[in-house]
């Protein structure tokens, strides 16, 4: 089980407790629950270094835009750059006439998840860093392209790391400070007979100081191996807004949903995008069922259902709303007080689903129970 994840349970950030729905807005008992998330920024945060050659200072600052200072981004590259990551480096080299700056890219260190829960462990604060290589290019406007080499060490349970990153051309090593931006919180939600749930994010950064994140997220269940969140915003500790959207689905991985979340602008305070990826994972340990499927995605029980029916070439289509994740049966009968007979089971992977009835029929009426 994840380092993390027993760390949230300990502080009690999983729970379920049954409440009664107030009179008059339903009789159905809805569930007050309460789920971990943890946000994994997959920028990495390059503090500047210095390091002296024989009695000269060279100093690298590194960011994801040329503007000085730099924003201190290591930014995650598209899929079919060379390298995971790059951006840009200005170099002081104290035996040119002023700072000089270029674009490099540096892969982090290859991918392991040592505690299995689909996230690389290198941008994971609970996993350590054990002195992991990687190689890189440094686009120099005069010399051209020359190596990169990084040696990364940081200790588990620690945000802060250090970054041997060298220079091949010009022979010399820097030491760079660097952080991971890692939010750990909750989101607490009214659980309902709906595919879709308001939930109210909470999370905050203590180890990287980045603050907190506050606000209302729209959860929309998409059968038992998906969540998906729709476009929203969250407030960080200064009162700016942050917009946020994932790319795809959060996908299931035993209790876990991972996948990447993305933010028009991750970290507010420089005027340029920048800090904007981050993976979230959303952790429900609670199977109340016991069918193996965490509790996130399944309603408290499945909405009524409500069916429509059409006739055409001597086939009957039936169109079924409903809950997505839950199993509705099909009876019929054609007489009204005579016994229902179960023609089909629907399992609502959407909503809606439409259903072809075999033929022979001769008319009659359809009713659709939730199961
Ligand atoms: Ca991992
Ligand atoms: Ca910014």
């Amino acid at each position: 089980m994840p380092v993390s994840l027993v760390r949230s349970i300990a502080g009690a950030l999983v729970g379920c407790g049954f409440v009664l729905g107030s009179p008059g807005a339903s009789e159905a008992e809805v569930q007050e629950c309460v789920v971990a998330i943890s946000l994994h920024g997959v920028s990495v945060r390059f503090e500047p270094a210095e390091q002296e050659v024989l009695g000269l200072i060279y100093r690298a600052e590194i960011g994801s835009s040329p503007a000085v200072p730099l924003n201190g981004e290591l930014m995650p590259l598209l899929s079919h750059e060379p390298f995971t990551h790059g951006g840009y480096v200005r170099l002081t080299d104290p035996t040119a006439a002023q700072p000089v700056t270029y674009g490099f890219g540096l892969n982090i260190p290859p991918f392991e998840d040592r505690n299995a829960n689909g996230l690389h462990d290198f941008f994971e604060t609970a996993m350590a860093v054990e002195r992991r290589s990687s190689k890189g290019a440094a686009l120099d406007p005069v010399a051209g392209e020359s190596g990169l080499s990084a040696t990364w060490l940081r200790a588990a349970g620690e945000a802060g790391g250090l970054c041997f990153l060298r220079f091949e051309a010009l022979g010399i090593e820097l030491a760079h400070p660097f952080r991971l931006v890692e939010y750990h919180g909750r989101i607490a939600y009214t659980n309902t007979a709906t595919s879709q749930f308001t939930g109210w994010l909470t999370a905050a950064d203590r180890l990287s100081g980045a603050g907190t994140l506050e606000g209302s997220v729209e959860v929309l269940r998409i059968g038992p191996e998906a969540l998906d969140l729709k476009r929203g915003t969250v407030t960080n500790g200064t009162g700016a807004t942050l917009a946020f959207q994932l790319e795809q689905p959060l996908q299931r991985l035993g209790i876990h949903y991972v996948g990447f979340l993305v933010f028009d602008d991750g970290w507010p305070a420089t005027p340029e995008p920048d800090f904007a990826d981050f993976v979230l994972i959303i952790s429900d340990p609670r199977d109340a069922n016991g069918n193996g499927v965490p509790d996130i995605s399944e309603p408290v029980r499945p909405e009524p259902a409500r069916l429509s029916v059409s006739a055409r070439d001597g086939t009957v289509w039936l169109t079924l709303e409903g809950t997505v994740g839950f199993t509705y049966a099909i009876e019929t009968t054609s007489v009204l007080g005579s016994a229902w007979v179960q023609e089909t089971v629907v399992v609502m992977k959407r909503s809606p689903e439409t259903v072809r009835l075999p033929a022979p029929w001769s008319g009659g009426y359809w009713r659709a129970v939730a199961e």
